[in-house]
């Protein structure tokens, strides 16, 4: 398994359904930007971190990893996930300048590619190679009818279809106007159409402030929201703390912590209760399995971020013990030889060899871009 080449690529997929918006992006596409690895015995493992398509940084990115990886990565064995982490992570001149962002997102799709490589070459799925699943199920949450940019009316449409067509018994709704007085009423009006039965999360994607949030979950107190994620700036671990101590809506956060050392202080200081990583952000599996033993060693349950729309954290969340609900958000997943999937409310376990992350060749065809 030793790594003859190494080739970055850039997808702009475009969204399944409009543009989106929470209370901080919108959207019209999403960014799969990463590599593939190919080894001496012809092998291919395909890892991606994911972007808001924006073509100009989406090129730092596979620039870092021609650049600056590719070198370091030729010659070099393909199984040796971890060595190969620490090598990438660890050297002088690029831990100086990027111990998180740009370098941290690029390592992160060269992680996943050198596991999907292991998981194809031992013929099994990743979750089988980490050490086998639960049998029981891994319940979806689906977001995808909570955008803050859908009016009120096509959010209890959505919402009803979700859970009374569709199955979901876990929805997920953007909040984040400037008046949360807004998002306390569109809230309570899906709470009554749905009843009491449905779990019902929101997620703020750190636009609002301590005193605004505080405000907020005094009059959300009886609508029994399930978590409050992102309420603020992502990386406020005081005020996180403060929210964490004086409301009963558990505090959910980490799709935009970049490192475990980032969920090591968010934890210690009682700031989080879902521990919610990416390994889009984080710097893939390698670190992903370190964040997840950390909360579950505290006890916390880990609910992944569906950064990377949910391929790998199907099979990260149906092997670690702390994980039973994952969030769905179908916008890529029929760019893959093995799709997501969710039926009534229940992702499938996936099945071939390697990670799920081979895009399909009609993807690169029609939706690859240059790498400048
Ligand atoms: C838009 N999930 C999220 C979208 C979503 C974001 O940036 O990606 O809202 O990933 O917060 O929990
Ligand atoms: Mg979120």
């Amino acid at each position: 398994m030793k790594i003859a080449s190494v080739e970055p690529f850039i997808l702009h997929l475009p969204l399944t359904s409009e543009s989106i918006s929470d209370s901080t992006h919108s959207i019209t596409h999403w960014g799969v930007v990463g590599t593939k690895i190919t080894t001496s015995d012809g092998l291919e493992g395909y890892g991606f971190t994911g972007t808001h398509a924006h073509l100009p940084s989406d090129r730092l990115i596979t620039a870092c990893i021609r650049d600056c990886y590719a070198p370091l990565l030729i010659g070099e064995d393909a199984n040796d996930h971890q060595r190969l982490w620490t090598k990438l992570a660890r050297y002088p001149s690029l831990q100086w300048v990027g111990r998180a962002g740009i370098t941290h997102l690029a390592l992160a799709a060269v992680d996943v590619a050198l596991w999907d490589l292991k998981a194809k070459k031992a013929g099994q799925p990743l979750w089988s190679l980490l050490g086998g699943a639960r049998t029981a199920k891994l319940e979806a949450y689906n977001t995808d009818i909570g955008w803050l940019s859908f009016s009120r009316d096509a959010l209890l449409a959505g919402a009803a279809r979700a859970v009374e067509e569709d199955g979901f018994t876990r929805i997920k709704i953007k909040v984040g106007h400037d008046d949360p007085n807004i998002d306390v009423e569109r809230l309570a009006a899906v709470r009554q159409r749905l009843g009491g039965a449905v779990r019902i999360a929101i997620d703020a994607n750190g636009k609002w402030d301590l005193p605004t949030c505080q405000r907020f979950c005094e009059k959300a107190r009886d609508l029994d929201i399930f978590w409050f994620e992102e309420p603020m700036w992502y990386d406020d671990i005081a005020s996180h703390a403060a929210l964490a101590r004086n409301t009963s809506i558990p505090v959910a956060l980490g799709e935009q912590l970049y490192t475990v050392d980032a969920f090591n202080a968010f934890i210690t200081a009682g700031a989080v209760h879902y521990v919610q990583p990416d390994v889009t952000r984080l710097a893939g599996i390698t670190e992903y399995i370190q964040v997840a033993d950390l909360a579950h060693a505290h006890r916390l349950p880990v609910v992944p971020h569906a950064g990377e729309m949910s391929q790998v954290h199907v099979h990260l969340s149906y092997w670690h013990p702390a994980s039973t609900i994952l969030e769905y958000i179908p916008w890529i997943k029929d760019h893959f030889h093995e799709p997501s999937n969710v039926v009534d409310g229940v992702f499938l376990r996936p099945q071939q060899p390697g990670a799920s992350t081979t895009p399909l060749a009609e993807s690169f065809a029609r939706y690859g871009k240059s790498l400048g």
